[in-house]
């Protein structure tokens, strides 16, 4: 396995939770972290980001421990990336790199290959450098998968041809989208979102184990197990939805990655309904920090939340978790148990029907598709036959209020 040094980099106070944040991630990219070095700043030195006593004393562990890569948990401009491995003699992997690292490995569908493979050679492009190819032809690992080792003999002229193209074949697979998107746009669709880990894949399958036909998504104690979104049927009794999953957040995401990451998320703004999921065992704040700038960026705050304070089974200071969000509507809960499951649903369904609009309608007999939609997806509350059609009392949604208007009765 490779071994790296892990540096953290803190503008106020050490958090152990970003420590442990980075091994995983070097864990998950498939090395091993085998020195912790962090580093208090209150200004970015330009040359190295870090403090030049700090890079020597990097140098030094490297060398004693003979360890070849250092992977850094901030973004490192071009520059900055060529003077500390011009110092150090060192693979430097930066926190963008690290990422896109692991979405590489792990991408298994045409689209996040794509994705990642544009993401990857835009982000690398301005940072290549001679030290960078000769280093990741000679280690391979972490930082160097991807188009990273053919970088030194593509001339750049024909990078920026396969990002054009990469970019078009993007386009033609977003147009399927659209389509599948329009076969939804009927029913009520909520989207699931959160930091990664938190148990949003988790949430979907115990839904589909309840209340749903198609297949289970995958789901996996790592950072990143979702990459691609994907969305399935549920039945609650009267009412039916869509729920999608989602690629997970991660803290400190650069502008260039969170923007393509941004692409994936775009599932998102077509959602009725929004569920954030927080990890309550692990740093609140920080997801919270985090979802709010995400949902910011794609422009969904106005959309109903569900703040799902989840894995309440292994939070051993449960007081600490009630002081967060205490205007929004949210549930505690545990994805392991089923009650909770059932009791997720039910708090869905009543946000859902908060927005149902009181009406009265009138069917005709010869409507029968229409009086069979309505009586499978609501609680009709009165019925009555006369000789056109039928009388309905029931509430709808705003969506079915808008399609069937002409069935509604106006005083
Ligand atoms: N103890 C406990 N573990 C949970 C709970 N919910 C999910 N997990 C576990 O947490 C891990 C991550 O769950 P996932 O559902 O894959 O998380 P995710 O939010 O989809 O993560 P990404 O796809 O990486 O964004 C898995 O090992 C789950 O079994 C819970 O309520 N309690
Ligand atoms: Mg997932």
């Amino acid at each position: 396995m490779q071994e790296v040094i892990q540096v953290n980099v803190y503008n106020e106070k050490e958090n152990p939770n970003k420590s442990f944040e980075l091994e995983s991630l070097i864990n998950t990219a498939g090395a091993k972290s085998v020195a912790k070095i962090s580093q208090v700043i209150n200004k970015v030195n330009p040359s190295y980001y870090i403090g030049s006593g700090k890079v020597e004393e990097i140098e030094d562990i490297a060398k004693k421990l003979d360890v070849k890569t250092v992977v850094f948990d901030v973004e490192l401009s071009a520059s900055q990336l060529r003077n500390l491995e011009e110092k150090m003699k060192l693979h430097v992997v930066d926190w963008t790199t690290l990422i896109l690292d692991i979405f590489a490995q792990r991408a298994n569908t045409k689209e996040s290959k794509l994705k990642i493979k544009l993401a990857q050679l835009k982000y690398q492009l301005p940072r290549i450098n001679k030290w960078f190819s000769y280093l990741s032809r000679q280690s391979g690992g972490i930082g160097t998968r991807g188009p990273g080792e053919t970088m030194l003999e593509t001339d750049k002229r024909a990078i920026i041809r396969d990002i054009r193209s990469i970019e078009e074949k993007l386009k033609n697979l977003e147009k399927t989208k659209v389509v599948n998107r329009k076969s939804r746009e009927d029913i009520l669709n909520i989207s699931l979102l959160g930091y990664t880990n938190a148990g949003k894949s988790t949430i979907l399958n115990q839904m589909l184990k309840l209340y749903g036909k198609e297949k289970y998504v995958y789901s996996d104690d790592l950072l990143f197990a979702t990459l691609d979104t994907s969305t399935r049927r549920l039945d609650f009794s009267n009412t039916k939805v869509t729920l999608t999953d989602t690629v997970g957040f991660i803290d400190n995401l650069s502008k260039e990655l969170n923007d393509s990451f941004l692409t994936t998320l775009e599932e998102i703004k077509f959602a009725d309904m929004l569920l954030v999921i927080i990890d309550s065992s692990y740093d609140i704040e920080t997801q919270l920090k985090t979802i709010d700038k995400a949902i910011d960026d794609i422009d969904v705050g106005e959309k109903k939340i569900l703040y799902v304070f989840n894995k309440l089974d292994i939070v051993d200071d449960k007081m600490n978790i009630l002081i967060n969000r205490a205007k929004a509507e949210k549930i505690y809960m545990s994805a392991r148990d089923k009650n909770d499951i059932v009791r997720l649903k039910e708090k869905i369904v009543d946000l859902i029907k908060e927005e149902y609009i009181k009406v009265i309608m009138e069917i005709s007999y010869k409507d029968g598709k229409i009086l069979d939609y309505i009586m499978s997806n609501y609680d009709v509350d009165n019925k009555d036959y006369n000789n056109d059609g039928i009388v309905l009392k029931l509430n709808i949604s705003k969506k079915d209020y808008n399609k069937y208007e002409r069935y509604i009765k106006k005083n």
